[in-house]
């Protein structure tokens, strides 16, 4: 029970190597899922961190305060106080304490500490990084989020996660010493989350007022203060110590905070201390023992272990001073061409920017549409919505879940509903490689008073490959997001649509490093509904959604124009190669 300032105390483990003749540096994880033994012993055996315990390291698992066997109480995304406040604490100075104390009372240690870890586990190892203790010298943020409200777990870009946030909330609140699962009654959740109807019935059916992420996701709808105290992007504004930002160009959790916290910080890194990892994964993968593939996906190498090797390469380098040769500044894995590059700068300065118009008549190319007034509708209905991925859709964490696979799942399944818009071009005469930041622009409109956009960036493959047959026809998502219509202007001030006024919605679709290959096809969807990973919007403006009535829900027809004069593009970063 290692003492914090405020004399909470927080329990920890400590596993030493058996051997005490050398010295050897501290690699920490601080986690809200449960830090006792046995599960710290398997870690030291999962490919993850096996090279580094067999090479010497000393792992320290850590519960967070207010979780498992720690005291004090747990805050879910807890804002970095310390930083206005010096007389408080938060994940920042707990790391800077445990530090502290474990470079003071473990024995043969270094004098050096790393710190990393997946996602709420990459939260801490990011927020150690501000105002660090002395002897922390290298951190390893990995699928850590960035903000709540435009990205990552809980919201993208005021849309909120339903499926998640529900089973994230009960999972980590609902009980201090456990992981707990939402008892469903049901293994497919469609029907389940839509009979639950309006988010308003959670609370009296569900939850009872009992989670405090719940409750605090009702009653902070939009981009307030609530949410910008806890953003990391107004609050970690430059490396003070090297940082491996490690993130899956597929993580179903966290795709955006390793790209934008890298982005960031690399605007201040005046010291090169900002180094970027992204791979063909889904949240976490690169801790397994391959990273091969992704559901159908086929990466031609074990992608995890190459990371793996770079892991502990890194470490070894700021932590033992070992160096084998110099770790480039970006390495982002190339899906399509399935190759590992390195980059200087992140997206690559070279790219040409070409637009991907969206055509009336379901295909799209790079000339801009004729015409002044063509356009695509669809009716979008709320009572009816488009699954995210293909049924059962099961419980997130449930043995077996498909939710790890889902981002990169074949479109088809969508593809000839009525209220998804498709957009194919021409089979490629060439490999086309974009690598960097996809951006949507889109041109739309509605008969009612809000609605929701989702934007897929998807690779065709031939419809006959005699040599991989089922993949025939595949439609593979490279990139997806959804905007919520009301926070076009303003993610602090929603606004109603107005019926039938076009408006420009710009929704940025991360960065991908994707080879088109020769004979492939560029497809781009768009739909209003992508359930129940989001919630529903009602199509009706209200001032919040979480208060919507049942009669709020209304169909609305959506239009995208695809003419000269508001022209549906996709902006893409194509690059030689
Ligand atoms: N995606 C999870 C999370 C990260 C950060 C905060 C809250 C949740 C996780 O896998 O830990």
């Amino acid at each position: 029970m290692i003492p914090m300032r405020d004399g909470v105390k927080l329990f920890t483990v400590v596993l030493s190597p058996a051997n005490t003749t050398t010295a050897f540096p501290i690699v920490i994880q601080r986690t809200p899922y449960g830090a006792d033994v046995p599960d710290s012993y398997d870690i030291l055996k999962v490919p993850y961190v096996a090279a580094m315990a067999k090479e010497g390291y000393i792992f320290v698992f850590q519960d967070m305060r207010g979780k498992f066997k720690s005291e004090g109480l747990f805050e879910m995304s807890k804002p970095l106080y310390h930083l206005t406040d010096k007389t408080k604490v938060d994940e920042s100075t707990d790391a800077y304490d445990t530090v502290d104390w474990l470079v003071k009372n473990v024995p043969n240690n270094n004098g050096k500490a790393g710190i990393f870890g997946i996602s709420y586990l990459g939260w801490t190892a990011l927020d150690a990084t501000t105002d660090p203790h002395p002897a922390l010298k290298a951190s390893s943020p990995q699928a850590s989020p960035a903000d709540w409200f435009l990205g990552d777990d809980m919201h993208h870009n005021g849309a909120f996660r339903l499926s998640y946030g529900f089973e994230y909330s009960y999972m980590v609140e609902n009980d201090k010493e456990k992981n707990s699962s939402f008892p469903f009654p049901q293994y497919d959740l469609y029907h389940w989350y839509l009979n639950l109807g309006p988010l308003k019935n959670v609370n009296p059916t569900h939850f009872k007022n009992r989670l405090p992420s719940w409750n605090n996701f009702a009653a902070h709808p939009n981009y307030d203060s609530f949410w910008k105290r806890q953003t990391r992007l107004s609050s970690i504004l430059y490396p003070q110590i090297p940082i491996l930002h490690v993130g899956g160009y597929y993580d179903q959790e966290d795709l955006n905070g390793p790209q934008v916290m890298y982005s960031q910080l690399e605007k201040r890194d005046t010291s090169n201390r900002n180094y970027l990892l992204l791979g063909p994964w889904y949240h976490g993968q690169w801790a397994g023992a391959k990273g091969d593939s992704l559901g159908k996906i086929d990466f031609g190498s074990k992608t995890a272990v190459y990371f793996q090797d770079m892991q502990k390469r890194w470490f070894d380098f700021w932590l033992k001073g070992i160096e084998k040769e110099k770790l480039p500044e970006v390495t982002a894995f190339q899906t399509g061409s399935n190759t590992w590059k390195s980059y200087n700068a992140w997206p690559p300065k070279d790219a040409e920017i070409k637009r991907l118009f969206t055509q009336a008549d379901g295909t799209c190319s790079f000339n801009k549409p004729p015409g002044a007034t063509a356009a695509v509708s669809y009716i979008s209905d709320p009572a009816k919505p488009v699954p995210y991925r293909t049924q059962p859709i099961e419980p997130t964490y449930f043995p077996g879940s498909r939710w790890k696979i889902w981002q990169v799942e074949d479109q088809r399944f969508v593809s000839t509903r009525p209220d998804v818009a498709s957009f194919t071009a021409d089979s490629l005469q060439a490999d086309l490689t974009v690598t960097g930041n996809v951006k949507a622009h889109l041109f739309v409109s509605t008969t009612g008073t809000d609605a929701d956009f989702v934007v897929k960036l998807i690779d065709v493959y031939p419809g006959f490959d005699a040599r991989n047959i089922e993949m025939s026809g595949y439609e593979f998502p490279v990139a997806m997001e959804v905007f919520r219509g009301r926070f076009r202007k303003s993610f602090e001030k929603p606004q109603p649509m107005v019926p039938g006024k076009p408006e420009e919605i710009v929704i940025d679709l991360h960065h991908i490093n994707h080879t088109f290959l020769k004979g492939h096809k560029l497809m781009i969807q768009i739909q209003s509904t992508w359930f129940p990973v989001i919630d529903r919007n009602p199509q009706k403006f209200v001032p919040n959604i979480f208060e919507a009535k049942t009669s709020d829900f209304i169909k609305a027809t959506q239009t995208i124009h695809c003419n000269s004069q508001l022209a549906t593009y996709l902006e893409l970063p194509v690059v030689k190669s």
